[in-house]
Parts: structure tokens; C-alpha cells; sequence
């Protein structure tokens, strides 16, 4: 038996299948562009793109501690804790959730309109100097 719907559903699986597989390739695509920026140097900067920075949690400190950046200027960075306790960075909207012992996340926490402090929202942890200071530039 010759059944049409069922063609048509099958077709259907299949386009949205190739939808789903074309927006991983441009996920894996950015993500090896921003690991490659990121593994050139500590920091980098060009007109067009994102503010990159590797930081280091260590006792109750980001080092470094601070970035200057354009207002049209993303800011990504990638944050390791050398820490033994858990760790995370809130500034402006973003949040990188928890960040383990020994573990590394990337985040963009995209463009800034001021200067901009984030902390570590842990208890306490603000208070004994877990801060970081986004300075936009005039
Ligand atoms: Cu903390």
C-alpha cells in the first residue's frame, strides 16, 4: 500500500533533521573560532570582534580583575577555577552559574553601556573580594 501522508511526514523528519544538523555545524563552527581566539593569546581585541580574556579564580580572586572595552564590544571570557570551592561570576545580565573546582567555562556576557561590576554571588564572597570591573571606554 501506497500511503502519501506517510511520504510526506517522512520528508518533513528528514528537512527538519537537516535544519537541526545545519544549526550544529554553525554552533561548532563559532565555538572552534572562539576557542581558537581564546588559545592565540590571554587577551584580544579587534574593531569587529568580542573582547576575549582568560581568568583564573584563585583563594577569592579573579585575576585579572578588570577589562576596558568598547561599548559595542562583547565581552567573553573564559574563567578557570583554581580554586577548591565553587565559584561564579553575575555580571550586568549574565550569569555563568556554577563554576566546580578544577572546572573552565566560556561566557559572553555580551556588550556593556557603563562601567559595570559583576562578583560572585556565593555568600560572602563579594564582601572578601570576588569582584570584577567591566570599564567601558568614551
Ligand atoms: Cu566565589
Amino acid at each position: 500500500m501506497n500511503n502519501p501522508n506517510m511520504t510526506t511526514r517522512a520528508a518533513q523528519v528528514v528537512s527538519r533533521r537537516a535544519d537541526v544538523l545545519a544549526w550544529l555545524i554553525v554552533a561548532a563552527l563559532i565555538t572552534t573560532a572562539t576557542i581558537c581566539a581564546l588559545v592565540r593569546g590571554e587577551s584580544s581585541q579587534s574593531p569587529d570582534g568580542p573582547a576575549l580574556q582568560d581568568i583564573r579564580i584563585t583563594g577569592m580572586e579573579f585575576t585579572p580583575s578588570s577589562i576596558e572595552v568598547d561599548s559595542s564590544t562583547h565581552v567573553v571570557l573564559r574563567i578557570t577555577n583554581d580554586d577548591s570551592r565553587e565559584h561564579n561570576l553575575k555580571l550586568g545580565s549574565g550569569f555563568t552559574g556554577p563554576i566546580y573546582p578544577g572546572d573552565s567555562v566560556v561566557y559572553d556576557f555580551g556588550t556593556f553601556e557603563s562601567d559595570t561590576q559583576g562578583w560572585c554571588t556565593k555568600a560572602g564572597h563579594k564582601a572578601m573580594g570576588m569582584v570584577y570591573d567591566v570599564t567601558v571606554r568614551e
